[in-house]
């Protein structure tokens, strides 16, 4: 199963060429750590790029709790990320009509089509997501992930809603590059990629619903290949040793699982 195979192995494998070349990156950089770089300044938002970048398979950002955006803030970003080999990833969580999911994806102040590799959406509104992120016009490689599980308490999603988004995942293998979740839900599909938030070393919760697990318990109980680590590193006196750090950790225990 895909818990025991090498990314290089995966890489073969992955049918979206964005999950290739993550698969890529994780290989070359012996890194499975994706930054949430959730920071409401602009600057800020470049300095952790720089500072976490060489550590990084993924820069996920929430591109619109950016307090100063401005489209010149994309140039330097896509700069960054082609310096330091990371893609950019929106957690823009899709979640509408087909129709206005096609506009949200390329329109408006963002124009996320036209500089994140990488995107997440809801299967919870059918099909349409992923018919018109297909279609859109944009990048050439692209993916989306699919939210089959979250990491806060209270959700609503329950087992047959996550086993129905993985079903919807495998029916388009060229546009979805993985699946957001917290446990091993799909083992026989290496070329799809489990992405897993709630990572945190120090505490077990935020003051509202996150809960975390250890970097060690998601990749070797959990299945995660690549972990989400948001304030872990944004709240760190220093970025780039949090960062280091997290990838080391995160890394041990990827190569521990597929010795296994
Ligand atoms: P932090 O490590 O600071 O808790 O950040 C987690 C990040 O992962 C946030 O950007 C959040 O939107 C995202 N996320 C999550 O925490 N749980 C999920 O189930 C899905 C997410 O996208």
């Amino acid at each position: 199963d895909r818990l025991h195979l090498s990314f290089a192995e995966r890489a073969k494998v992955a049918k979206n060429p964005v999950a290739a070349q993550l698969f890529q990156i994780m290989a070359t950089k012996e890194t499975t750590l994706c930054l949430a770089a959730d920071v409401t300044d602009a600057t800020a938002l470049l300095n952790l790029a720089e500072q976490a970048g060489p550590h990084i398979c993924a820069l996920k950002t929430h591109i619109d709790i950016v307090d100063d955006f401005h489209r010149n803030l994309i140039t330097p970003l896509q700069e960054i990320a082609k310096r330091h080999n990371f893609v950019l990833f929106e957690d823009r969580k899709f979640c509408d009509i087909g129709k206005t999911i096609e506009l949200q994806y390329s329109k408006g102040m963002y124009k996320i089509s036209s500089w994140a590799q990488l995107v997440t959406a809801h299967a919870l509104l059918g099909k349409g997501v992923l018919d018109v992120i297909k279609k859109a016009e944009g990048l050439e490689k692209r993916g989306v992930f699919l939210l089959a599980e979250a990491s806060c308490s209270g959700t609503l999603i329950d087992a047959k809603y996550s086993k129905s988004t993985l079903k919807m995942a495998e029916e388009y293998p060229d546009l979805v590059t993985g699946i957001v979740c917290q446990s091993p839900m799909f083992l026989n599909n290496p070329g799809l990629i489990q992405l897993t938030p709630g990572v945190q070393i120090d505490i077990k919760a935020d003051d509202v619903d996150q809960q975390y697990n250890s970097p060690e318990s998601v990749v070797i109980e959990k299945g995660c290949d690549i972990a989400v680590v948001g304030r872990g590193i944004t709240k760190a006196a220093d970025t780039a040793v949090a960062a280091e750090k997290y990838k080391k950790i995160l890394w041990d225990a990827y190569l521990q699982r597929i010795k296994k």
